[in-house]
Order: C-alpha cells, then sequence, then structure tokens
C-alpha cells in the first residue's frame, strides 16, 4: 500500500459534504433511509440505528424487522416500522444488520439488500453473515453502489479469518486488507476509529472516548452513515463524518457530566443531531 496517513482533528475532510438546507427544499431532498435487522429479540438495536438516521435528517426512515414488527416506535412514531418480507427498498439507503440475528430468513433478507443498486452500510449481524460465506463476500465487492463496513475488532477479526488480537495489534494494516478485500470502505471501530478506502486512503480518528463502549453506540453510528448518504454526502465525506461527528458528540456529553460512565446510546443520538446542527 501506498498509503496517506490523515488525522481527522477538525472536520475537514467532510466539510465540503455539508449543505445548508435550502429553503424550497422538502423530504424527498433529503433521502430515504431503510434499517434492515431486528430479528426476534433485538428490537433495540434496529430501532436504534433508524432513530439516529431520523434525527441525522433522513427525509424517511424505514425499520425493517426480520422478527416480529412492532406497530410502531413510541418514542418516533416518525419511524416507519415494516416486515422485511415486504420492505421496497425502491431508492433508499440500506443499513443493514443492526439486531439482524444470523437465522436464515436473516440471510435470505441480507441478500436480497445485496441484490440491489443501493448503497449499503453493512454492520454487526450483516458483517458476520458475510464473514461466513466467502460467495457473500465476494457480491459486497462487487456491489455497484457504495459500500461502507463499520467492523468493531471482532468483526474485523471473523471478515478476515484472523482474531481480535492480530487485528489490534496493527489496526491500520487490517483496515487496508479489508478495504482492499471488499472493495468498500472501511470504519475499523475503536479508541482511534480508521476510515480506510480501497485505493489505501486512510483516516484516524481523534474524537469519542470511553463513554461509548456502551450497547447501541455503534448502532448509532451505522444509522448516522446511512442518514449522511441519503442526504447526498458521498461515501468518503459520510463515513469520515458520521465517525468524527459521533466521537465528537460522545467528548462533548462527557464533558458536560454525562459520561464516561453510564452514558447511553439514545442521549448520544440527541447529542450528534446538536452537533450535525452547529456544522450546517
Ligand atoms: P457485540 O455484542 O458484537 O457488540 P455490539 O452489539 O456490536 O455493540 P455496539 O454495536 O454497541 O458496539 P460496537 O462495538 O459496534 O460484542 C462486542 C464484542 O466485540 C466485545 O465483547 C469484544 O469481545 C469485541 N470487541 C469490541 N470492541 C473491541 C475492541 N476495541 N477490542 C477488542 N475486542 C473488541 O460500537 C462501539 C462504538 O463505540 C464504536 O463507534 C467505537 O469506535 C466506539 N468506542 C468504543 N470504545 C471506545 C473508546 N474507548 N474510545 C473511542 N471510541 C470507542
Ligand atoms: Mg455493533
Amino acid at each position: 500500500f501506498p498509503p496517506t496517513t490523515m488525522q481527522l482533528s477538525a472536520p475537514t475532510l467532510f466539510t465540503n459534504a455539508i449543505r445548508r438546507r435550502s429553503q424550497a427544499s422538502h423530504k424527498g431532498t433529503y433521502g430515504e433511509v431503510v434499517v434492515l435487522g431486528g430479528g426476534d429479540g433485538m428490537t433495540g438495536a434496529v430501532l436504534l440505528a433508524a432513530r439516529a438516521a431520523l434525527l441525522a435528517g433522513a427525509g424517511k426512515t424505514f425499520a425493517a424487522f426480520v422478527g416480529t414488527v412492532p406497530s410502531h416506535d413510541a418514542l418516533h412514531p416518525e419511524l416507519m416500522c415494516r416486515s422485511a418480507a415486504t420492505v421496497d427498498y425502491g431508492t433508499s439507503v440500506i443499513v443493514a444488520g443492526p439486531g439482524l440475528g444470523q437465522s436464515d430468513p436473516a440471510r435470505g433478507h441480507l441478500l436480497q439488500a445485496l441484490n440491489t443498486d443501493r448503497p449499503l452500510v453493512l454492520d454487526a449481524d450483516a458483517l458476520n453473515l458475510i464473514a461466513a460465506e466467502p460467495d457473500l463476500k465476494a457480491r459486497v465487492a462487487r456491489h455497484p453502489a457504495p459500500v461502507i463496513l463499520t467492523p468493531h475488532p471482532l468483526e474485523a477479526a471473523r471478515l478476515m479469518g484472523s482474531t481480535a488480537g492480530t487485528v489490534q495489534a496493527d489496526r491500520l494494516h487490517a483496515a487496508m486488507t479489508l478495504a482492499r478485500d471488499c472493495n468498500a470502505i472501511v470504519v475499523l471501530k475503536g479508541s482511534g476509529t480508521i476510515i480506510a478506502r480501497p485505493d489505501g486512503q486512510l483516516a484516524i480518528n481523534p474524537t469519542g472516548n470511553p463513554a461509548l463502549a456502551s450497547g447501541g453506540t455503534g448502532d448509532v453510528l451505522a444509522g448516522l452513515c446511512g442518514a449522511l448518504l441519503a442526504q447526498g454526502w458521498p461515501a468518503w465525506e459520510a463515513a469520515t463524518g458520521a465517525v468524527w461527528l459521533h466521537g465528537h458528540a460522545a467528548d462533548v456529553l462527557v464533558k458536560n457530566g454525562h459520561g464516561p460512565v453510564g452514558l447511553t446510546a439514545s442521549e448520544l443520538l440527541l447529542q450528534v443531531r446538536r452537533e450535525l446542527n452547529r456544522l450546517v
């Protein structure tokens, strides 16, 4: 690789993607996100990702459930809850994985998403399913639209047939190898999240702190990536912007006494909205 390592110390890598909303715009202007997940017993993950997409400005957000479909999200009735079997990906950005599970139906719905020509954010069990089948990984590499993968170190290790320890021992190498092999932008999460492109370019994110080490924060990141893509941010800008904002929101929350102990993903997504609005 001939990599360029950049620090995202100021949000310079994505400022060119930030647009002020035009006065005459409408919800169609801001795109659509479908979050595919929600196997039985894992409703929370898909709702957190969908709420993150909603609060980060997607024009319309759907939560697609592989398992039992709740009638609505009581906290955010703006979200449209659908069965994964009937959801129409149409012109949406697809965020697949949060709470998806690894059942046969989950695999089938993931395959359907991979067979579209829509931009993809693949997280959690979408990554675990792909790791288990070389053919699915090959499909990701051939996808006709941008793909962002958001593995934590263990998910990255599964994708590489390696261990979390090996990934952590050389995070830059792991992120670049995965990006090249999957022909996708890879967000290797953890302290100092790395964002890598298939051409060897990469960035290291300086925001974020251990307040993020709690269940659900990864789902928020996936939904945020999807919302930025839906609003027309190019994939590199969407990935670097989402990671920077996610960490920066956590930094602000800790400064104000909402962490590092006990910060919740639900609080995080509200702060992400505030920080995004400071930029636009
Ligand atoms: P899972 O059960 O798969 O966790 P999850 O559902 O994916 O949780 P979530 O979606 O909320 O969190 P995610 O990590 O996606 O199991 C996680 C398991 O994977 C762990 O038990 C462990 O075995 C392994 N694992 C995970 N992270 C590891 C690591 N760093 N090293 C070794 N093993 C690891 O997303 C969390 C978000 O918070 C990311 O955006 C991440 O960048 C951020 N974050 C977490 N800690 C941070 C820190 N100290 N500084 C900055 N950012 C941090
Ligand atoms: Mg996760």
